[in-house]
């Protein structure tokens, strides 16, 4: 991860120890660690290392990123590292510039994101006075932290700045934040730089391999099973295992649905995928969890917006569990077979175990379960609403996917969010989503990054008219450095999953859920900032107008009119079973758990459905 544009002024200082400022050490270090974009802002505190900034950005070695609020520069770093796998870096001042980074902070550590913040602070002595911006932010931060460091010695910048990168990205990655007093950042010391890799951390080795006695475990449920599911997260993702838990499935014939984390793991378009899982996944992803006899859950954590009630949740199966973190497996769900290591390393000690028992290919027991996936679906799909009056945001969202497939999405948290989980095909990465946190306000700062990292790529943000409205300044940034982030505004005039709860469950008391008054005109407000704005309110117009938004070579924030009062379906109400979706096409009602005989097909079937799992019929 060395980069390969270090001046030859770092690289001459690679062993020789000569007088620099913690500044330095610490730009040096990031240099050294393959930084090539920061994101931040200043202020007084951090002002030296600004300083240092300066000059190494002067030489070629790194740009940083002005953006105009804080979370922003954490949600940018947060996309450039979920784009790449690389860790992304931020930079904020004391008291005010760090608490904004905290909401940014947070929503990697519940998506274990990789990211290295850079806060100023108070000078030593100054620290516990209550002295001018000096706020606490290394305790304020521990509970949304991997870790975290006060420097207080500039001789230890280096060996911190190693260290944290090393935190950061292995293992279960997670944000971890380096709090430097402003003295730190001017003292001179005798630089030794530490190079990416040497931190010596004793306590800490995660474990990579899995064990081979439960590796034998799984395969033994694995040739038995003949409703087998595997349940694919965001640690899949992390440990690029895209092509390994291909190869299982398709060994297995193990049909495949993932979590709004694991969206990108698995092609949708492969005959074993049934798409996403929980509160908004495919009916037919929870009917399938909901009668699985074997569910392998790969770098997931079992989270309730996917497990919905959870004593119910995969209630017939045996449970494999692969992860990295011991913590998650059986935090939840204690499974049958535990397996905690790397994913990626774990499916492929799997695969090699398959081929030295020369385990055959099977092709025959699952074939009666994936049929009655297949018939799930024919009963079930996704429905794109066409209404005669007006454009639903299933249909935007369609339309961008289908000129876009190989484009990096972002997007913000509401009805948009599940629809573009739902209706797009993801590539590994190229989905991008606060799913753990859902932060409003991620998906434009995000993208920033995105597009830094991947300017060859087309980016797009997917937002919400509510979640654009969290960190619109950053139009500015985007215009300043010609970041070409197309930004679609799903506009519904509501916060629409907010509506949809008032209205499923608080009887239609809309309560300061609506965004009609006082919304800008978003194509006004682009144009303020120089940036092209598009309006499109037509399903005729829409094609052309998406389009056009793609061919512009620079940003564009395209405002999408749409539906006002859509719902997004399926959906599990809280606390109730995976099974009992409402909003289904036709709309069942579950049945207790009994055995039941089919009236069409004979079958007797033990099952929670109200219908028959065999031949579809209405029970
Ligand atoms: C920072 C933040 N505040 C509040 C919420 C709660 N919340 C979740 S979705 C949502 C509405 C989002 O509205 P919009 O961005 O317009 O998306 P839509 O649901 O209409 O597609 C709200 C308020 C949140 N997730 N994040
Ligand atoms: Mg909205």
């Amino acid at each position: 991860m060395v980069s390969s544009s270090i001046s030859r002024k770092t690289q001459a200082s690679k062993s020789a120890s000569r007088r620099e400022t913690g500044a330095y050490a610490l730009i040096d270090s990031l240099v050294r660690h393959g930084v090539k974009h920061i994101f931040g802002y200043p202020g007084g505190a951090i002002l030296p290392i600004y300083d240092e900034l300066y000059r190494a950005e002067a030489r070629g070695d790194l740009q940083h990123i002005l953006v105009r609020h804080e979370q922003a520069a954490a949600h940018a770093a947060d996309g450039y590292a979920r784009a790449t796998g690389q860790v992304g870096v931020c930079f904020a001042t004391s008291g005010p510039g760090a608490t904004n980074l905290v909401t940014g902070l947070a929503t990697a550590h519940l998506d274990s994101i990789p990211m290295v913040a850079i806060t100023g602070q108070v000078t030593r002595a100054a620290i516990g006075t209550d002295a001018f911006q000096e706020i606490d932010i290394y305790g304020i931060t521990l509970p949304i932290v991997k870790h975290s460091y006060v420097v207080r010695d500039a001789k230890d910048m280096a060996r911190t700045v190693a260290e944290a990168f090393h935190l950061a990205n292995t293992g279960r990655p997670g944000p971890v934040l380096i709090d430097v007093p402003k003295d730190v950042g001017i003292e001179e010391i005798d630089y030794i730089p530490v190079e990416p890799g040497s931190a010596k951390l004793p306590g800490y080795r995660p474990t990579v391999k899995g064990n081979p006695r439960p590796i034998n475990n799984a395969l033994k449920l694995l040739r038995e099973t003949r409703r087998p599911l595997m349940y694919v997260g965001g640690g899949a993702i992390i440990s690029n295992a895209h092509e390994e838990v291909k190869q299982l499935a398709e060994h297995f014939q193990i049909p495949v649905t993932t979590t709004l984390m694991g969206l990108g793991s698995f092609d949708e378009k492969h005959p074993l995928s049934v798409g996403m899982l929980g509160m908004h996944g495919t009916a037919y992803a929870n009917f399938a969890v909901s009668e699985c006899d074997l569910l392998i859950a790969v770098g997931a954590r079992f989270d309730d917006r996917v497990t919905g009630k959870l004593d119910e949740f995969a209630s017939r199966a045996k449970v494999i569990h692969i992860d990295i973190d011991p913590a998650e497996v059986g935090k939840n769900r204690p499974p049958e077979v535990p397996i905690v290591g790397d994913v990626k390393t774990i499916l492929r000690q799997m695969l090699r175990r398959i081929k030295d028992l020369s385990i055959p290919q099977n092709t025959t027991e699952t074939q009666e379960w994936l049929k009655r996936i297949e018939r799930w679906r024919q009963h079930y799909p996704l429905i794109v609403p066409q209404r005669p009056d007006s454009m639903s945001p299933q249909e935007v969202i369609v339309e961008l996917g289908r000129q876009a497939p190989n484009a990096y999405y972002t997007t913000d948290v509401g009805q948009h969010q599940m629809w573009a989980a739902q209706f797009i095909n993801y590539g590994p990465r190229r989905w991008i989503s606060s799913s753990g946190l859902g932060t409003m306000g991620y998906g434009v700062p995000a993208a920033m990054g995105v597009c830094k990292a991947v300017p060859d790529a087309q980016t797009i943000c997917i937002s919400g008219d509510a979640s654009f409205q969290m960190n619109l300044q950053e139009l500015a940034t985007l215009a300043q450095y010609g970041i070409k982030v197309k930004t679609v505004v799903i506009n519904n005039g509501w916060q629409g999953m907010v509506r949809q709860w008032q209205q499923t469950f608080y009887e239609e008391r809309y309560s300061s859920s609506n965004m009609g008054v006082g919304s800008p005109d978003l194509v006004l407000l682009a144009k303020a900032f120089g940036v092209k704005g598009m309006v499109v309110r037509d399903r005729s117009d829409l094609k052309d107008a998406i389009a056009e938004m793609l061919a512009h070579d620079g940003p564009v924030l395209l405002d999408a009119h749409v539906t006002k009062d859509e719902n997004c379906y399926p959906m599990i109400a809280p606390g109730k079973a995976n099974s009992q979706m409402i909003g289904l096409p036709e709309r069942p009602q579950p049945k207790q758990e009994a055995d039941i005989t089919c009236t069409a097909c004979g079958a007797v079937n033990t099952t929670v459905h109200n219908f028959c799992p065999e031949c579809g019929h209405k029970l």
